[in-house]
């Protein structure tokens, strides 16, 4: 096996520039929001790895354990892949999991990762490299946005066809609207006869999900505080972090997780480089994420109406969870 690293990256702002651009527009909004893409500087990403290890965050684990057990089923159904795409990585052990559990011995693979995280990027190279695989895997990177790096795997793909991989429940961050347009997009840089596996969180009981969403270790709050800390650092502003506290509610008409981050006093909050000063009153909140939770059926359907059909759906009965094959129409 032979990695190389291909960054392809977006022309224009910097990613600092950009931030600064967000976090000016998105806290003006009402109500204060900020991006959950942003969690994930190096801290972030770290914490986030340590969610997928609590008892009380099931993904991770379920995805892990179903693509372990069904990887080689999944893989039938997608052959003759030649091509895997994965869209936000991570640290490619998921992915590593898949091609452990059944991929053609022989079989000469191309892996592109696609990610914004030059971090996650390298990691999930590695983990690949690690791999003690029967076939030879060529690895392409994209520090891009996930649209604009399938494009580019869509212009230099060889023959043969193709897997996309969009797990750990991502697509829950999208709003309806949004994950129509999103994947929309995604069919539009396949070709007829690929196939896409999405991994989806599903609707369960509310205590579990504000177990997993507010866990008792405090590592979700950590999380989520730390979106602070990066404006304080990257942006020179001056949030007191101790004044801020986590909260996750689940919002049931709109089959969301919501985590906000709540004022615990008056503040206010210089961020010169968005040029922007914000006034908090104790109680006052910043929607930082929105973690929208899926019947299997749903799935079907928002992936039908993007032009998918469905081959397979395996289902984690214990932690809710469920991944779905569906090949483009
Ligand atoms: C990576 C977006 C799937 O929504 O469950 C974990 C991020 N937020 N705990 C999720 C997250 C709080 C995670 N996703």
């Amino acid at each position: 096996m032979r990695p190389f690293a291909a960054p392809v990256s977006d022309a224009g702002r910097s990613a600092l520039e950009q931030f600064a651009i967000d976090v000016e527009y998105y806290l003006t909004l009402t109500p204060r929001q900020l991006p959950s893409r942003y969690f994930y500087d190096a801290l972030g990403s770290a914490l986030f790895e340590a969610i997928c290890r609590l008892p009380w965050y099931g993904i991770t684990r379920a995805e892990r354990d179903l693509l372990a057990r069904r990887g080689q089923e999944i893989l039938a159904h997608a052959e003759p892949v030649s091509t895997l795409v994965e869209l936000g990585p991570g640290s490619g052990e998921k992915l590593a999991t898949l091609i452990e559990a059944g991929l053609v011995p022989g079989r000469r693979l191309t892996v592109h990762l696609i990610d914004v995280s030059p971090a996650a990027l390298d990691l999930a190279s590695r983990t690949l490299a690690a791999l003690e695989a029967p076939q030879s895997i060529d690895v392409v990177t994209h520090q891009a946005a996930y649209e604009a790096g399938l494009e580019a795997v869509a212009r230099r793909r060889g023959t043969g066809r193709m897997l996309t991989l969009f797990l750990g429940s991502n697509i829950g961050n999208f709003d309806p609207p949004g994950a129509d347009a999103f994947l929309r997009n995604v069919r539009a840089a396949l070709a007829a006869g690929d196939t896409l596996l999405v991994g989806t969180d599903l609707v369960k009981p509310e205590p579990e999900l504000q177990m997993a969403y507010d866990d008792p270790l405090g590592v979700t709050a950590a999380f989520n505080r730390n979106l602070l800390m990066r404006i304080n650092r990257e942006l020179g502003a001056d949030f007191n972090i101790n004044e801020f506290h986590h909260r996750a509610v689940w919002n049931a008409a709109e089959s969301r997780v919501e985590m906000h981050l709540v004022a615990g006093s008056r503040q206010h909050v210089r961020i010169p480089a968005a040029s922007l000063d914000v006034d908090f009153d104790a109680g006052d909140t910043i929607w930082t994420e929105s973690s929208y939770k899926y019947r299997p059926d749903d799935v079907i359907a928002v992936l039908g109406r993007a032009g998918f059909r469905p081959m397979d759906q395996w289902i984690d009965e214990i932690d809710g969870f469920a991944l779905t094959l569906v090949v483009a129409a």
